[in-house]
């Protein structure tokens, strides 16, 4: 397998965690390009965005989209529940994490520290009052569970763990939320984690 991918990204960690907690072999390959016009010539086949993580099977197809890549690779084995509601509700945090989460996270991280252009305070303000309330539901959700979508660690984890342990990067102060500093913790010392920067 081949994963297009950028290395800073959460949303390329986030498949790396699963590949890695599930001890599959694949290729890293680096999207260098810059414009829109040079991501269309590498992924424009692969990705109707034209965004990474792009994974490439071995016969060929591909898949983008970080959490379809992760349902993908997920089924069938232990990060997914056998529960159909529980199943239903992890899928419940992951579009939470695209939704309500990542835009704001990730955005904020990606504006103060890879941008590299002058970052609008207003519009800061803005994306981190809303990551603020990811953070909330998340902890309020971890007052009361271990991990998501309940007591066992699953592909919803992978999903918010990707920004969310960054989350520091883009201004967030995680101090307030003491249930989400250990689940972070928690998630580090699953079998096979691996960091960011590994
Ligand atoms: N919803 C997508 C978002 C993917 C995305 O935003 N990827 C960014 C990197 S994090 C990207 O490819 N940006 C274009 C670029 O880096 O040139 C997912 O979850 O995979």
């Amino acid at each position: 397998m081949i994963l297009h991918e950028r290395s800073v990204s959460g949303n390329c960690y986030k498949v790396r965690l699963l590949l890695s907690h599930l001890g599959l072999r694949y290729e890293r390959r680096e999207l260098t390009a810059a414009s829109r016009q040079e991501r269309s010539a590498v992924l424009g086949d692969l990705s109707p965005s034209l965004r990474v993580p792009t994974l490439v099977l071995d016969d060929g197809r591909a898949l983008a989209e970080s959490n379809a890549i992760l349902w993908y690779l997920g089924e069938g084995t232990k990060y997914v529940p056998a529960d159909r509601f529980a199943r239903a509700q992890m899928l419940q945090w992951q579009f939470f994490e695209q939704y309500d989460h990542e835009p704001y996270i990730a955005v904020a991280r990606h504006w103060l520290r890879y941008r590299g252009t002058p970052v609008d305070p207003a519009a800061l303000a803005e994306r981190q009052e809303k990551g603020y309330l990811a953070l909330e539901a998340m902890e309020r959700h971890l007052e009361k569970h271990r991990y998501f979508p309940r007591e066992h660690y699953s592909l919803a984890d992978i999903s918010l763990y990707g920004y969310t342990h960054a989350a520091r990067e883009g201004g967030f102060d995680l101090d307030r939320y003491p249930a989400l500093l250990a689940w972070l913790e928690r998630v580090k010392g699953e079998p096979g984690h691996v960091p960011l920067s590994a």
